[in-house]
C-alpha cells in the first residue's frame, strides 16, 4: 500500500469508528402501554427525547418507535415510567396536567452515563421517583413563565431523588413540593440549588443528603432555607450554582 492509499484506509477506519456504537448518538426509544402504565424505554445509546402533552419527540437522531415523533398513546390510566438505560441521555418532560397528564406516579430511571433530566412545568398528583444511577447527572426542575408569573411545577406526593456515584446537580426553581422530600446525592462532589423561589409545604419532612464526604470543596448547597432541619452531609454553601456538580 502506498502512503496515500494507507492514509485513505485510516480515514475510512476513522469514519467507520465514528459511526460505530462507541459514539452511540440516537438510538430508538420504545413507547408502550402496559397495565395502563406508559412505559418509555430507551436503549444503550445516547437517547434524546422530549415528552409533552402533544407529542413524544426524538431529537439528535433518536427515534420514537422508529418515527421522529408520536402522539401520546391511548389507554394510559396509571403511572408514567421512563427507563433510559446506558448512554448519555437527555430527557425533558413538560406535562402541566391539562391534556395528557401524569395521572398517578412519575418514575424516571436515567441509567448509567452522564444524563440530563429537565422537568418543566410538571404536575405529579402522587409519587415522584427519580434515579439517575452512576455518572455525572443533572436534574433541572422549573416552572414556565406564563403571562404574568411563573406557572410552577408541582409534586403532590412523596418526591424522591437518588443520584448515586458521580458529580451530580439537582437544581430546582418555581416548584411546589407538597409532601415528603427525600434527596440523596450519593458519592462524588454534588450540588443542590436552590430553594429560594420554591415552596415546601412539609419542610420538616424534607431531607437533603449530600452523600459521603469527598475531596474539597465538598457537596454544595446554594441558598438552603433555614426552615429545613434535615440538610446533611453538605460542606460548601456557595452563592450560585454555576460551578456545582454534574456540569462537564
Ligand atoms: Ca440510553
Ligand atoms: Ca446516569
Ligand atoms: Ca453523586
Amino acid at each position: 500500500m502506498n502512503t496515500i492509499s494507507s492514509f485513505i484506509a485510516i480515514l475510512a477506519l476513522a469514519g467507520s469508528l465514528a459511526l460505530s456504537p462507541l459514539a452511540a448518538p440516537g438510538g430508538n426509544v420504545r413507547i408502550s402501554v402496559e397495565n395502563g402504565n406508559l412505559i418509555i424505554q430507551g436503549d444503550s445509546r445516547d437517547n434524546n427525547i422530549i415528552v409533552t402533552e402533544g407529542n413524544i419527540t426524538g431529537r439528535a437522531g433518536t427515534t420514537i418507535n422508529g418515527e421522529r415523533r408520536i402522539f401520546p398513546p391511548e389507554g394510559v390510566t396509571g403511572d408514567i415510567v421512563i427507563n433510559m438505560r446506558g448512554g448519555d441521555d437527555f430527557v425533558r418532560v413538560e406535562l402541566p396536567g391539562t391534556n395528557f397528564a401524569v395521572q398517578h406516579d412519575l418514575e424516571i430511571n436515567m441509567g448509567a452515563g452522564d444524563d440530563i433530566l429537565e422537568l418543566l412545568q410538571v404536575r405529579v398528583p402522587e409519587e415522584t421517583r427519580i434515579d439517575t444511577a452512576g455518572g455525572h447527572d443533572i436534574i433541572f426542575i422549573d416552572g414556565v413563565l406564563g403571562v404574568n408569573d411563573y406557572i410552577r411545577s408541582e409534586f403532590t406526593g412523596k418526591f424522591r431523588v437518588e443520584t448515586r456515584s458521580g458529580e451530580d446537580l439537582l437544581e430546582f426553581h418555581h416548584t411546589i413540593f407538597s409532601g415528603e422530600v427525600d434527596v440523596n446525592l450519593g458519592s462524588g462532589v454534588d450540588g443542590a440549588c436552590s430553594t429560594e423561589d420554591s415552596e415546601f409545604l412539609m419542610p420538616d419532612q424534607a431531607v437533603f443528603n449530600g452523600g459521603p464526604p469527598n475531596e474539597a470543596p465538598g457537596d454544595g448547597f446554594v441558598a438552603p432555607s433555614t426552615q429545613f432541619p434535615n440538610i446533611i452531609n453538605f460542606e460548601n454553601f456557595p452563592d450560585d450554582c454555576s460551578f456545582l456538580g454534574g456540569r462537564f
